[in-house]
């Protein structure tokens, strides 16, 4: 076939030789104009060489290793019915990689940067050359100068872990003298999202849900240190579980510590008790605090909202979820409409959902739609605590065993109840002097529920 066109090397600028370290395409290949044919490699740099003519590779002349230089053939082509003309010069451009030679890409890396973030995110120097088919190019192909220091990948393969914003520097390289070829980038990534080290790999922004640089989880052998035995996560478990580590990361909590006057709504609810025993209603601190918690929104309306990236969503309702401890884990049922039922109507609902929650007869429905949430660990202990925001919304509050305290009246010591509150709050949204107004604000409320119809 007469047409076939030998492609040579082009003219390599300073370089004698160069090694093929890449072979990009096999015979039988449909190649357009311009595609990168084979990568090659000098004691400095490494390149691509592409062709100038679109049609199919018809047989490789070089292989992997082969020192080759201006004038040999790496390749033969049979141009397509739309290539241009052997005898016709074509401008390629040549991709090779290079960040010393890039004047906005620092000479050495700092020590806090990975060598290969510097190479992913340095443009790659694009270098005119003009190759002839058929014939020695013309033109001359500038090798970028230094490569010192990073690690050893084709453009192609820099460009690919580019794309997918891999750091090469992590990367192990099972190519000759370790280079990384592309299937180290797969089987880096494939790693990553098993949960691997891998991924605190990922460059800068472009990592697996936000470039935590953490160690792999431990992995011990207990038996070594005793009997053991394995109990998996209830189905509870591991979806609270995964909503509460997202949320935990996400979102940047800040919780801010009060305490609330409690003695005399605590009378009032003893009273409350005493008054409705036939109803078989018992009034807890719950209720109270979802009537507080309700107030407190429609004073800080920003706290009865949602994030939708740039927006704030605001509602214009009061669905008030509270934690529920069951024997298969947390859920988070919510009474709907709080703001429009009074204080035995929300003892009596919390109780029945909360039954509910224990039973396992909870409708996806009764956990949904919740403005604010509520963590009681009242009837249980601690003085205050941590609670985690319960995404997508923007507050949740802890509270934590009421106890007598002494405060001083300006005369003498008097017992007071006191009612420790933590307020957790998504500090994108609310900040710290608004957290602490909405907690100071839900302290006087329970201190004097008359408050609540002001
Ligand atoms: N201080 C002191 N005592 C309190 C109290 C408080 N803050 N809150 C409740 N109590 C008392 C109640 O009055 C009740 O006393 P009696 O037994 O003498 O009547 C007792 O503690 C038990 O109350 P309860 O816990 O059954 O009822 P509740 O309405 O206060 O709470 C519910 C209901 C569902 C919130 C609760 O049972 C529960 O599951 N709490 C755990 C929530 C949780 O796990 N949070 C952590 C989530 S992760 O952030």
């Amino acid at each position: 076939m007469s047409n076939i066109t030998a492609i040579e090397v082009p003219d390599i600028g300073d370089f004698d030789t160069v090694e093929v370290i890449e072979i990009l395409v096999k015979v039988g290949d449909a190649v357009k104009a311009e595609q990168s044919l084979i990568t090659v490699e000098s004691d400095k740099a490494s390149m691509e060489i592409p062709t100038s003519i679109a049609g199919i590779v018809k047989a490789i002349a070089v292989k992997v290793g082969d020192k080759i230089k201006q004038g040999s053939v790496m390749l033969s082509i049979e141009p397509s019915a739309a290539a241009p003309s052997a005898a016709a010069p074509a401008t390629a451009s040549v991709a090779a990689t290079s960040s010393a030679s890039n004047a906005s890409a620092p000479a050495a890396p700092s020590a806090s940067v990975a060598p290969a973030a510097v190479a992913v995110a340095a443009p790659s120097a694009s270098v005119a050359a003009a190759v002839t088919p058929a014939a020695p190019p013309a033109g001359k192909l500038e090798l970028p100068t230094s490569t010192v220091g990073l690690p050893h990948a084709s453009p192609s393969v820099r460009k690919f872990a580019r794309e997918l914003g891999v750091d090469l520097g992590l990367v192990k390289g099972s190519g000759t003298k370790e280079r990384i070829v592309q299937e180290d980038i797969q089987n880096f990534v494939k790693q990553a999202l098993a949960g691997g080290a891998g991924a605190s790999g990922f460059a800068q922004g472009a990592s697996l849900g936000g470039g935590l640089d953490l160690l792999p989880w431990p992995k011990v052998d207990f038996t070594k240190f005793g009997e053991t035995t394995a109990k998996p996560l209830s189905r509870i478990k591991k979806i609270s579980g995964a909503n509460l580590h997202r949320n935990w990361v996400m979102i940047p909590h800040v919780t801010n510590n009060d305490e609330a006057n409690v003695t005399e709504l605590e009378a009032l609810r003893v009273t409350l008790n005493k008054e409705n025993e036939k109803s078989g209603i018992k009034v807890t601190m719950l209720a109270f605090l979802i009537k507080a918690v309700v107030a407190a929104l429609k004073k800080f309306p920003e706290f009865n909202a949602s994030l939708d990236g740039d927006n704030l969503i605001l509602k214009q309702y009061f669905h008030i979820g509270f934690a529920a401890d069951t024997p298969n884990g947390l859920v988070v049922p919510v009474i709907r409409d709080a703001d429009k039922k009074g204080i035995l109507q929300l003892a009596a609902e919390s109780s029945e959902l909360a039954k509910k929650a224990r039973d396992g007869k909870l409708a996806p429905a009764e956990m949904q739609g919740g403005c604010m949430s509520i963590s009681s660990l009242g009837g249980i202990g601690g003085t205050h605590f941590t609670p985690i925001i319960n995404a997508p919304e923007l507050a949740i509050l802890g509270v934590s065993k009421s106890y007598m305290k002494p405060v001083w009246d300006g005369k003498q010591f008097v017992p007071q109840l006191t009612l420790p509150l933590s307020l957790s709050y998504d500090h994108r949204v609310i900040d710290g002097a608004s957290g602490a107004r909405f907690n100071a604000y839900l302290g006087s409320l329970l201190a004097d529920f008359r408050r609540i119809v002001l």
